[in-house]
């Protein structure tokens, strides 16, 4: 295992992820990073956390599986969070002096899903204040518009806007005074919408505020296995409101303070 980047990222790519809100970053998790998670996942998948949420819309077909929290769950996560180039990658992307890990998560969409992922920003589901907030999402197999690959809404991010959360979970409220996300659905041609195809080790960065979701898994025989981990820069600090995504547990710090936490730890800095 390698934690080491095979190359540095380039400004032009941190660039790209400032001006689009997301990059795509190809290759830089070798094939036994893939293998390791791909089992992990099929380990958590057998025998999930606490932490696991149906989110399969009411009579759809397939298995649309999510977990989160899941490197306190086996320690093959922990691994990847503290020992694959993902912390580096977040630094780097996020010109940040250090990363704290929010949380990491799995999401399988199995073949014939037809579960879509609705579009939404991140952001607002979390107990955070800050700009340098981004998600790395991982592929473990080949990614295809077909098989459900993430949409992005290019520099939406910078729209200088935050949207109501959406709930996947029916037990779930969330009560923001927040305008609801625009029906991108209803109307994709007025959109700049980017996805990329991937082959598995390829990543993508998406800033927290970025609008992005993900089409069905159409594909009669492909899995499409995601591992992601969600991270905060230098500029984070911790900023708890009522009605928000289910955190493992109290972090157990004051409001406006760093995240820096066992639950939120720092993985990499300066
Ligand atoms: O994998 C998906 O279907 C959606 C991913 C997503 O929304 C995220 O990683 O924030």
């Amino acid at each position: 295992m390698n934690n080491k980047l095979t190359r540095p990222i380039t400004d032009e790519e941190i660039r790209t992820f400032q001006e689009d809100g997301v990059v795509c970053l190809r290759g830089f998790f070798d094939m036994d990073w893939v293998e390791r998670l791909r089992d992990l996942i099929d380990e958590d998948i057998a025998n999930p956390s606490g932490m696991v949420k149906s989110i399969d819309a009411k009579g759809a077909s397939g298995f649309f599986f999510g977990d989160t929290f899941v490197c306190h769950h086996l320690d093959g996560f922990k691994d990847a969070v503290f020992n694959s180039p993902a912390a580096r990658i977040a630094a780097s992307i996020l010109k940040a002096k250090k990363v704290n890990l929010l949380f990491d998560q799995i999401l399988v969409k199995e073949p014939d899903t037809s579960t879509p992922t609705p579009w939404h920003q991140d952001y607002t589901y979390w107990p955070v204040a800050g700009d340098q907030v981004a998600t790395l999402w991982l592929a473990l197999d080949p990614v295809t518009f077909e098989s459900g690959a993430v949409e992005y809404l290019r520099g939406s991010h910078r729209w200088g806007k935050k949207f109501l959360a959406i709930s996947f979970d029916p037990d779930q409220k969330y009560e923001e005074e927040l305008p609801e996300v625009p029906d991108v659905e209803a109307a994709r041609e007025e959109y700049d919408i980017v996805s990329f195809e991937l082959e598995p080790g390829d990543c993508t960065l998406h800033h927290g505020l970025t609008l992005h979701g993900a089409q069905p898994n159409r594909t009669p025989n492909v899995r499409r296995r995601a591992y992601i981990q969600r991270w905060a820069g230098h500029d984070v600090t911790y900023n708890p409101r009522p009605n928000l995504q289910k955190m493992l547990r109290d972090p157990m710090i004051p409001p406006g303070a760093p995240l820096d936490s066992d639950l939120f730890p720092v993985v990499w800095q300066a």
